[in-house]
């Protein structure tokens, strides 16, 4: 019998509800609705608790939004007595943050860690999940709670011959716990995303050699990071409250400045004088610059343009800035941020492959073989990303009304409800799922955002004696549309991203974010005053 039909052993324990991931999201959730007298087990895959910033510690791993806002809002006390040390806080200080909140919120004693759900099935006559382990632990739970995470099932391309290389290997998203030296050895990294951009200045700093594979060129901004000046640190903290919610009521929901007017009023000077300022100020407050960066293709262009003008400031072999150059829309693809990335490849240990020339053809036992012959190299690693958004779900036996598996529900791309709720998996919710702003967004407001309306929607349904709660398919049908419908006309559609499942080969191209953290707040809430429509309850 194959896995999947395969009935799981006896029920062990039941829980009001699981909640499957140990990072920022669990966390809140495990918090929130045991605050709320829930009984909940957590169970993480990891060693650790801390999700994105317990996997992800390749060499300069840091947040890219400021840390003043990247944290928790939860608990007045806790935002005003924790302090970050740097602007955008690297990941071991984040990874502190998460075990800090662990212990001050006493959640330990319901998180199970090495422990992978493998299954969940939900019983139609009972309204109940039952959830299997790979510990071989079946328990019973009213809710199923994702917090799974949006970038954590990791993606390494099935390049010919990957098994054969004899080197070390390395995946960003799957760094080891114990330092990784690089002293002396030739270091291949393939990708230039977020990821290879925060950790190729550091490898080079260390290698004998560092060779860059690039197949799509890709916009970043300095970070300037550093200290927070203490006034700043004052003034947020004088009106947290004040702050947040002015967050929540922009596009992005961060603090970036956002322009009204358009790029196109301005004159030339004008626009470069904005980008400059916005260049100086650093991280990704670009993306405010102005209202028509993400919608007028002129506008976004002199945007591009301007960054590419730094580029070829930056790096002084006019050849190899121009490789760098990119092609796409910025924010098409989400903007780096860093610290001496394009400073990099004035190192005299550093070279550029360019994959769109000269394609990677496979993995030999001693490098990498392009079409232009074969970088000999000691260890790889691999900066490629992820199987964003629905990979984390699907890869999971998740099975609804009927046995219906969410792989197959979500085969033409994930259709939800807000985000959080399935139509065919009642009492299943998803924390910063595909159809929410999650990864265009702060994600971690946006995540308490997701659990409180989780929980609220939960104590609803105990208040009025319900026990079913599913998206309606007419609702989920409309709200999927009204997502395709608010990114189709942006530049968002215009280049191969994970925002659109196109890293991974065979996967339908879906825009899966939800553009517009104010409307999404919005909706969540007029959906709840109209008595939850478009669920059904029973
Ligand atoms: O992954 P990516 P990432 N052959 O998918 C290349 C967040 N994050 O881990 O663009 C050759 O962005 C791929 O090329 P292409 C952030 O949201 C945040 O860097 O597909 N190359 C690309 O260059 C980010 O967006 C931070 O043509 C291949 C790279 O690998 C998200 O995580 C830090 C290839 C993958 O880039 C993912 O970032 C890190 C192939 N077959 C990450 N397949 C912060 O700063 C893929 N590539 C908080």
């Amino acid at each position: 019998m194959a896995q999947s039909e395969r009935a799981p052993g006896p029920v062990q324990a039941s829980y009001d509800a699981v909640v499957v991931g140990g990072g920022f999201a669990g966390l809140f959730a495990l918090h929130r609705l045991r605050g709320l007298g829930f009984s909940v087990r957590l169970y993480e895959a990891g060693d650790g608790i801390g999700g994105t910033w317990f996997w992800n510690r390749y060499p300069g791993a840091r947040v890219d939004i400021q840390s003043l806002e990247y944290s928790y809002q939860f608990d007045e006390s806790l935002q005003q007595e924790w302090s970050w040390s740097e602007r955008y806080a690297p990941q071991s200080e984040l990874l502190d943050y998460a075990n800090h909140v662990a212990d001050r919120f006493n959640l330990r004693t319901d998180i199970q860690l090495n422990t992978r759900v493998k299954s969940a099935r939900f019983d139609d006559g009972a309204d109940v999940w039952i959830v299997e382990t790979d510990k071989g632990e079946v328990v019973r739970a009213s809710f199923v709670v994702m917090a799974t995470g949006c970038l954590s099932s990791t993606n390494t391309p099935k390049f010919e011959g990957l098994e054969s290389f004899k080197g070390r290997t390395f995946h960003t998203g799957r760094w080891p716990r114990e330092d990784v030296d690089f002293t002396g050895r030739r270091v291949g990294v393939i990708g230039t995303g977020s990821s290879a951009i925060q950790s190729i200045p550091l490898i080079a700093a260390e290698a004998k050699h560092l060779t860059v594979f690039q197949r799509t060129a890709n916009y970043s901004v300095p970070a300037h990071n550093g200290p927070i000046p203490e006034d700043i640190v004052r003034d947020v903290k004088s009106r947290y409250a004040q702050y947040r919610a002015d967050n929540y009521n922009t596009a992005l929901g961060a603090d970036w400045g956002y322009r009204t007017d358009t790029a196109m009023e301005h004159t030339p000077e004008e626009r470069d004088a904005e980008y400059e300022s916005r260049w100086q100020r650093g991280g990704l407050s670009f993306y405010g610059s102005y209202a028509d960066i993400l919608s007028d293709p002129a506008a976004n262009e002199t945007a591009a343009e301007f960054i590419r003008g730094k580029i070829r400031q930056i790096v002084k072999d006019p050849a190899i800035a121009e490789k760098l150059c990119p092609t796409t829309a910025v924010g098409c693809k989400r903007m780096c941020v860093d610290t001496g990335y394009y400073d990099t490849y004035n190192r005299p240990n550093v070279s550029l492959v360019d994959l769109r020339e000269t394609p990677i053809v496979a993995i030999t036992p001693t490098g990498v073989r392009t079409s232009a012959g074969e970088h000999e190299l000691d260890d790889i690693v691999f900066a490629t990303g992820f199987d964003a958004m629905t990979g984390p779900l699907t890869r999971l036996d998740i099975r609804g009304v009927g046995g219906v598996s969410l792989k197959d529900a979500w085969e033409e791309g994930p259709k939800n409800y807000l985000g959080v709720s399935v139509a065919g998996f009642p009492n299943f919710f998803i924390i910063a799922g595909p159809g929410s702003p999650s990864v265009l967004s702060n994600m971690l407001p946006s995540i308490e955002q997701n659990v409180n309306w989780i929980a609220e929607a939960m104590a609803y349904l105990r208040q009025k004696g319900f026990t079913r709660m599913e998206a309606e398919v007419p609702a989920q049908e409309a709200w999927v549309t009204h997502v395709n419908e608010t990114a189709a006309p942006t530049i968002l559609m215009t280049c191969n991203s994970w925002y659109l499942g196109a890293n991974i080969p065979g996967k339908p191209r879906v825009f899966m974010p939800y553009l517009g953290v104010a409307p999404y707040i919005a909706k969540c809430t007029e959906v709840v005053a109209n008595g939850y429509e478009g669920f059904a309850l029973a």
